[in-house]
């Protein structure tokens, strides 16, 4: 339910209309055969009409939360070591994933080249605890785990999207375009998202303008008037990943059968029971060289305790206002 009303009538706050889209319903076509298996295969998809934030939710609307509810971030709790079998106690600390520039090429088949778990590095910390969002109050908040975007989402009065939600309002009214805005990613030589520009990871071109976060609405809006649904940050939905898209939905599904979220777990590491949800629209390290998915039918699985410096999200409402 949304109360909006009541709940959202602080000064800071503006009206549903003009923080939120209205997206009409439709069917379109969902996921590519033209890029990364686990997008494929693309098939026709239906959604109901839906409103959907404008833009991430920045650091300015999460301190809001924050200081309302006192909620205490993934990243910023002592995990619980039975969650983690195989890992060192003295490990298991509060903390978060940072991405850490090297000042050389490296093994990109090595993504440890590059990622750090940074103690203390949280939503009021992104780069770790040396670091703040002091002017960086309109960046999406990043380092949020999916418990605490669901805390988000109940407090506001929203939901998380579903895939095929956030996949129709980010192709903004274009049937089968390869990006957000058409087919070509750079029209006329003008950069439309917060990507990676250069040889990453080490190597930041910085055409975009953004080493890393942009603030929201930096890029043009695509055709529904959202902005930064590809690049800046990817988003979280609330659907359990699988590794390629159910090819038809059959009603067949026994006692046997694995449900989505045990189909979620990530088959490189059978121990960790950690699942995995479907996070969209790239961020501002997908690069041509490295990972191209900064395209609305691009889709990445991240575990729902994981909280990263590239990981935002955006939330809907499903009902149409009186
Ligand atoms: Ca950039």
């Amino acid at each position: 339910m949304l109360h909006h009303s009541a709940e959202l009538a602080k000064p800071a706050v503006r009206s549903i209309e003009e923080d939120m889209v209205w997206i009409p319903g439709g069917t379109f076509l969902m996921g590519s055969d033209r890029h990364y298996q686990e997008e494929s295969p693309s098939h026709s998809a239906a959604v109901d009409g839906f409103w959907i934030d404008r833009y991430a939710v920045t650091n300015e609307q999460f301190e809001r939360f924050i200081s309302a509810t006192n909620h205490v971030t993934a990243a910023e709790r002592t995990p619980n070591p039975e969650d983690y079998p195989g890992f060192v106690p003295e490990l298991l600390k509060p903390a978060s994933i940072v991405f850490s520039k090297p000042d050389h090429p490296v093994d990109r088949r090595n993504h440890y080249n590059w990622w750090t778990y940074i103690p203390g590095a949280d939503w009021r910390h992104p780069e770790g605890p040396e670091s703040s969002i002091e002017g960086r109050s309109q960046h999406p908040v990043v380092h949020v785990a999916y418990e605490d975007v669901e805390a988000y989402a109940k407090w506001i009065g929203k939901e998380l999207p579903t895939e095929a939600e956030w996949e129709f309002a980010a192709r903004g009214g274009l049937e089968h375009a390869e990006y957000a805005w058409g087919d070509e990613f750079t029209p006329s030589g003008k950069q439309m998202a917060n990507t990676w520009q250069g040889e990453f990871p080490w190597q930041n071109l910085l055409a975009d303008g953004y080493e890393r976060t942009a603030p929201v609405g930096q890029f043009p809006a695509n055709g529904y008037g959202l902005f930064d649904m590809i690049g800046n940050v990817w988003e979280w939905t609330c659907d359990w990943y699988s590794a390629h898209h159910p090819a038809a939905k059959t009603c067949c599904g026994g006692a046997s059968a694995k449900t989505d979220l045990e189909q979620s777990y990530d088959p490189r590491t059978p121990d960790i029971r950690i699942p995995r949800k479907v996070i969209k629209g790239g961020s501002f390290l997908c690069a041509p060289v490295y990972c191209r998915r900064y395209r609305p039918a691009a889709r990445m699985a991240q575990p729902v305790d994981t909280s990263a410096c590239h990981v935002g999200f955006r939330l809907i409402v499903r009902q149409q206002l009186a």
